[in-house]
């Protein structure tokens, strides 16, 4: 069954929200945004706000498992619907906080893949779109899936970068990175799309790992920074990692994903800043800092509750900044 300290499947965890929805009907919605390729739902847990769906009230926007191998990403976000649910009855500065400005919480954006990653392929990135076959050379070769943080339209399929590189944005369906073959062609990335156009969030956060850092827009482009960077974005980005760090020492990186790691096009969170003009739009890389210690994304169970603790800290200052400002 379902455990806050384990990485469970996507029946489990879908499971415990229609648990905690049962349990605080007037609390918690589910809403079903889309289906996947496999006819898998794509679940939002909408936690506070009442009960109808208000587009014009501001929201918190947090997904989860966006790349299938981030197993820690679902797993933190499934802690933060917890500490929203239990904190709602104990803190009243959060009740305040959550009934004004609700949390839409997608723990699992790629559900097929988060399964094919825990039944066949550890490693698995992308979604399990059917194969596509291109011909090369002498033969042909078919692969599956798109990378979903690559097919969102913000400078979609551009490459920067003058060689092929392994992280940019690729159009070879067998690459890791593939952007799809168009814009939005994802029954994943499109649901979230039409559910953020009709629900345009204050703070949109996409939870990934690994590294630390604490990502802000643009990642396309080296030195490419929306207009309020250095004036919003980046003190806001600086207090929450901050307020992270006190939780249990653990540092972060502030700053663009382009001038911090590399170059990548069609994201996520640099479309919610510069097509849907999300005022506060991150891309968190959780636990852990470097491999030293083996293949980052196998972070141990134990280490769920303080990256879900000390992230949950992070994010209620950008929840508090909403609060305040909107
Ligand atoms: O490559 C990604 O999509 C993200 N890293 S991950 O290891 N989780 O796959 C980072 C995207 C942030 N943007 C840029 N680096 N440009
Ligand atoms: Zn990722």
């Amino acid at each position: 069954g379902f455990g806050y300290e384990r990485y469970n499947s996507v029946d489990e965890i879908y499971n415990e929200l229609k648990r905690l929805k049962r349990e605080r009907p007037s609390l918690i919605t589910l809403i079903d945004i889309g289906q996947t390729h496999e006819n898998r739902t794509m679940l939002v847990v909408k936690i506070g706000g009442g009960q109808s769906l208000d587009e014009d009230a501001p929201s918190v926007w947090l997904d989860a498992g966006i790349h299938a191998r981030e197993w820690i990403a679902p797993a933190t976000a499934m802690f933060i619907v917890r500490e929203l649910v239990e904190g709602y009855d104990v803190d009243p500065k959060l009740q305040a906080m959550i009934d004004h400005v609700p949390f839409y919480i997608l723990p699992v954006m790629n559900p097929d893949g988060y399964e094919y990653s825990r039944t066949s392929d550890r490693m698995w990135r992308k979604n399990r779109r059917p194969a596509e076959c291109q011909h090369k050379d002498w033969h042909t070769v078919c692969c599956r899936g798109v990378d979903l943080n690559r097919n969102f339209d913000w400078y979609w399929a551009v490459s920067f970068l003058p060689y092929f590189s392994a992280s940019g944005s690729s159009s070879d369906s067998c690459h890791d990175t593939y952007h799809g073959p168009a814009a939005f062609s994802e029954p994943e990335s499109m649901a979230v799309r039409d559910f953020l156009e009709a629900y345009p969030p204050k703070a949109f956060i996409s939870l990934h790992s690994y590294s630390q850092m604490w990502l802000i827009p643009f990642g396309h482009r080296r030195r490419s920074y929306p207009a309020d960077y250095s004036s919003a974005l980046r003190p806001l980005a600086l207090r929450a990692t901050k307020a992270l760090e006190a939780v249990h020492g653990t540092k972060y990186q502030v700053g663009t994903g382009a001038d911090l790691m590399y170059e990548a096009s069609g994201g996520s969170h640099d479309w919610a800043k510069g097509a849907l003009k999300v005022p506060f739009s991150y891309l968190i890389e959780l636990r852990p800092r470097n491999t030293l210690f083996g293949n980052g994304f196998l972070l141990p169970e134990r280490e769920i509750a303080p990256v879900g603790n000390e992230t949950w800290a992070a994010i209620r200052v950008v929840a508090d900044e909403v609060f305040s400002q909107f």
